[in-house]
């Protein structure tokens, strides 16, 4: 699987796509490198050994049109059946660990804990053991966005019986894999289960209900995070010894009139929103969005906010849940305030107030949204170090998309000029322990189908045994790995 060997390369670096170092080049000494999946975008096995079906298995089966290719994440890379082969590859690339997720729908076919099924725990168990024989740590996500179809219809994450729910599934999780199991991610991106899901109706369960079910989301992803991270301290740590945090995904906001305001607005309504309550110091919702939102709501003739209120209760509960932060950084956008309201009424568009403009300068990937930042990446780390008093930050994905070329130049420029924002964060105090690339293999982009790779590695769609190929970017992390350092040559 591996190209190049008796090769040796050094990064060409694309024009926008480069960070100038402050400091060192050698990573901190426990530094943990790694690579990240997710389970409906590479396992395949829909409908194998008793799985249920999830949100994602019923909207490309009943929907087709609306992914790229037509495709879907029945076989996808078949890594249900071919774990063994992903072990290879995760070998030889060196890693520290494996940032994989969990499907619900194998553990719990309907979501619930009666339906217990053993053949989709025998699998995760499978992974498990394997890659600690071989000295690679798991990370689990326990949730990437394959929610049980039997949960959707009690509403998803508009209920707030999701909260039970997804603490009855984490537990069995604990119960089942916690003894070898000691990284573990709540959710993977409430933004993006929320905005898409239930705001604008682009990704399952695509529920229309801007600025309403939205924020239902949001609080309920909360609750049930934070009940999920005090069950674990209270009834499994002390044997367990693992350590609990939560992913969220932001762009990192750039002002052309330097307005530190427009910056503040932008991450708090993007990010702020869910890491607020969990990391600030105040917990709850940002000011910014209680008020606004409180106002817009009363203007449309409402008596209480579309944002749910969280009680004092909540609020310390929620406050301090955490024993990392998860960070997916991809790309950064100009902001300013608008001349004119955006978005229909309500909506979370129209109570966000901001402008976002990308930059023709800018270095852009195969996805119609990702540009390459570097200099966000280090703005947004500098900003999560000052807001969350420099909170314990894991990469849990970064990641570049392309047409799919083994000579993926562009990739390997992104991911030296990220390591290097990495790099310059930690340099400036940063506490930042880990990094994943996203990811490990091209695989089921949701809707953009497999026309839009992220891969380390290529997969032979054609092939039914879905045959892996390292591409450039693979050997140039391999490389980082060995030397703990961001080299130039590999
Ligand atoms: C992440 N955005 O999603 C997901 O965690 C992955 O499953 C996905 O494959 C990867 O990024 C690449 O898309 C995002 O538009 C999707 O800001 C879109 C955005 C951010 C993250």
């Amino acid at each position: 699987t591996v190209l190049y060997l008796n090769r040796s390369l050094s990064v060409i670096e694309a024009k926008n796509c480069t960070l100038r170092a402050k400091g060192s080049l050698k990573f901190p000494k426990n530094f943990s490198f790694g690579a990240a999946t997710s389970a409906y975008q590479i396992e395949g096995g829909w409908n194998a050994d008793g799985k249920g079906p999830s949100i994602w298995d019923e909207y490309t089966h009943n929907d087709p049109d609306r992914i790229t290719d037509r495709s879907n994440g029945d076989v996808a890379i078949d890594s249900y059946h071919r774990f063994d082969l992903d072990l290879k590859i995760l070998k030889e690339l060196k890693l520290d660990h494996y940032r994989f997720s969990i499907a619900w729908t194998r553990i719990f076919p309907n979501g619930d804990v009666s339906s217990k099924n053993q053949k989709g725990i025998d699998y995760y168990n499978d992974i498990i053991d394997k890659l600690l024989a071989n000295n690679i740590e798991p990370m689990v996500t326990m949730y990437h966005w394959d929610l049980p179809v039997d949960i959707q219809k009690l509403g998803g994450f508009t209920n707030a019986l999701i909260i039970n729910y997804f603490t009855a599934y984490a537990e069995e999780l604990f119960k089942l894999f916690g003894d070898r199991v000691k990284l573990w991610i709540t959710f993977n991106e409430p933004m993006q289960i929320c905005k898409p899901g239930y705001s604008t109706a682009e990704s399952p369960p695509n529920i229309k209900s801007p600025g309403i079910g939205d924020y239902l989301c949001f609080t309920n992803i909360l609750k049930a995070h934070a009940r999920t991270y005090h069950l674990y301290k209270s009834k499994y740590v002390k044997e367990q010894r693992g350590r609990i945090g939560i992913t969220m995904d932001t762009f990192f906001f750039i002002s052309k009139s330097n307005d530190k305001n427009d910056v503040d607005r932008g991450m708090q309504f993007s990010f702020g929103i869910i890491a607020h309550a969990i990391f600030s110091k105040a917990g709850g919702f940002p000011k910014v969005l209680v008020d606004d939102i409180g106002k817009n709501s009363l203007a449309e003739g409402r008596s209480v906010s579309r944002l749910p209120h969280l009680d004092a209760y909540w609020k310390a509960y929620i406050r301090g849940s955490f024993d990392f932060l998860g960070l997916n950084y991809y790309t950064s956008r100009y902001v300013e305030r608008p001349s004119k309201p955006l978005g229909e009424n309500p909506s979370m568009l129209r109570d966000y107030d901001i402008e976002e403009t990308s930059d023709p300068n800018w270095l852009q990937g195969k996805s119609n949204w990702l540009y390459c930042v570097p200099t966000g990446f280090e703005g947004l780390l500098k900003w999560i170090r000052e807001e969350y008093d420099n909170v314990e930050v894991k990469i849990t994905e970064n990641g570049w998309s392309d047409e799919g070329d083994l000579d993926d130049d562009d990739r390997v420029s992104y991911y030296k000029s990220h390591l290097q924002a990495v790099l310059n964060a930690i340099h400036d105090g940063s506490n930042i322990t880990s990094y994943s690339a996203w990811s490990l293999f091209d695989n089921f982009e949701w809707n953009r189908g497999y026309t839009e790779k992220f891969g380390l590695y290529a997969v032979d769609m054609k092939s039914p045994k879905r045959e892996r190929t390292a591409k450039k970017s693979a050997i140039y992390y391999r490389k980082i790995i060995e030397a703990r350092t961001l080299v130039d040559e590999f």
